[in-house]
């Protein structure tokens, strides 16, 4: 199968969100979150990310993550991440009790695909405190794809994680994951990264971009908003309209892309020094606010 049946496909199964210009959307991807060892990439950028997600919790916004949320290859088991970021499950817990929590699963969560999975490991959790199970994200769907449908305009955005464009990634996940587990985890440490993945090899990485542009100009310039790549991409009105919220574990900070006011805007929350001496978390603009409409 083709990447561009691969994306095809995931585009017909999509489930369909409606929005409006008053819809406020979050979109982040690859978290890549961990259970805070030495291999865990997303633990340095915890803070911010918490920071962050809290201020869009409390702004209104809809929670979109766009795959690659948790990080089950090097990790086994959904309980040990949970237990190191609770925090960060606690609060995402909050948007999914106000229906404002939209999964998407990439290939490192790609065991999400299992409906059955994700009831028995993110429905609820075990708490040590009072030896007793507690609701997680009761009745939670994991999507391969979601596409946004402008309620008036009929303007789709599509959704989607982007490994689809990735045989190796998409087809042999499992041996992929096997090669992260035994080979790849162990290496990282003496700075050998793996060269199978997009994220760390730019040849593989420019190949990937390269073929969701050409499906989506196969697919009447549908306005795509991927992760995977870990490369944050925004296009102008007029170009292929192929957009990445980049990634949670670049080494200072996280990247991520805000639909408010019917405009899109890529941002990126880090740490900044101030001249007291003192650190605050920051949000920066790194490109836009352009218009949706300017992209039909
Ligand atoms: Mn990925």
């Amino acid at each position: 199968m083709s990447s561009n049946t691969r994306l095809s496909r995931a585009y017909k199964n999509a489930q369909t969100l409606l929005f409006d210009d008053s819809s406020k959307f979050i979109f982040f991807s690859d978290c890549h979150r961990g259970d805070n060892s030495f291999a865990d990439d997303f633990a340095n950028n915890r803070n911010v990310y918490f920071h962050a997600i809290r201020h869009y919790y409390k702004e209104g916004f809809q929670y979109c993550e766009l795959g690659d949320g948790d990080e089950l290859w090097e990790n086994l088991h959904f309980e040990d991440i949970f237990e190191a970021h609770k925090n960060v499950y606690q609060q995402l817990r909050e948007y999914h009790l106000q229906n404002r929590l939209h999964m998407i699963w990439g290939n490192h969560d790609m065991v999400y695909k299992d409906p059955s999975y994700v009831k028995n490991h993110l429905g609820s959790y075990f708490e040590p405190i009072d030896e007793s199970k507690k609701e997680l994200f009761k009745d939670i769907t994991y999507h391969e794809a979601l596409i946004l449908k402008h309620r008036h305009s009929g303007q789709q955005i599509f959704l989607v994680h982007g490994h689809q464009a990735d045989w190796w990634n998409y087809t042999f996940w499992r041996w992929a994951r096997f090669l992260v587990r035994v080979l790849w985890k162990p290496l990282q440490v003496w700075g050998i990264a793996d060269p199978t993945s997009p994220a760390k090899n730019y040849k593989e990485l420019i190949k990937v971009e390269r073929r969701i542009k050409k499906w989506i100009l196969n697919n009447n310039k549908l306005l795509t908003i991927a992760g995977h790549t870990h490369r944050p991409r925004f296009a102008s009105p007029g170009e292929i309209p192929f957009f990445n919220d980049g990634s949670c574990v670049h080494p200072r900070s996280i990247t991520g892309i805000e639909i408010t006011n019917g405009a899109i805007v890529l941002i990126k929350w880090h740490i900044a020094t101030k001249e007291d001496g003192t650190l605050q978390v920051v949000r920066v603009v790194l490109e836009g606010p352009k218009d949706l409409k300017d992209y039909i």
